[in-house]
């Protein structure tokens, strides 16, 4: 298995309850490490950008909304196969579907306020991760 990079948001429902600590010890449980990590408040122009593929949908306006409401805290993962592996342990995007023992199932309010965000691909992890982070910033 190949080693990747994979960008991974603790998402303001989550900060607001303080369980930054209980989600990284997901990850760091699963193999994942966390080789970057900043807090940080989002402006309504980086949730829109950053969502941008979104934004044809319904819930896109009540999203970035959402993600402007509170602190996130913006991460590097790093492991073997980190996008896959990210994606298994966050759950399905609505919490009534994730599997037992996942982030969204143990953490998620509902299907919009659901914890975590994680890169759906190796070529959307590599622009998530520049959209956040300059190279001096991960140490792995
Ligand atoms: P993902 O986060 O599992 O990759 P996406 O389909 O990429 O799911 O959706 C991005 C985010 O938009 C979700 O994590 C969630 O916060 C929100 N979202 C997705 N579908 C809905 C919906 O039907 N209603 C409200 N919010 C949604
Ligand atoms: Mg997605």
């Amino acid at each position: 298995m190949a080693t990747q990079r994979t960008l991974s948001i603790i998402k303001p429902d989550a900060t607001e309850r303080n369980l930054t600590g209980k989600i990284n010890a997901v990850f760091e449980e699963s193999g994942l490490r966390i080789v970057a990590q900043k807090r940080l408040r989002l402006s309504r122009l980086q949730a829109g950008e950053f969502y941008a593929v979104h934004k044809e949908r319904p819930f896109y306006g009540e999203l970035v909304e959402y993600m402007v409401s509170g602190p996130v805290v913006v991460q590097v993962l790093e492991g073997d196969s980190a996008v896959a592996k990210n994606r298994e342990v966050m759950g399905a995007t609505n919490p009534a579907d994730a599997a037992d023992g996942t982030i969204r199932k143990m953490f998620a309010e509902n299907i919009e306020r659901n914890s975590v965000h994680g890169s759906d691909s190796e070529e959307n992890a590599a622009n998530e991760i520049r959209f956040f982070f300059s190279d001096i910033e991960i140490v792995g």
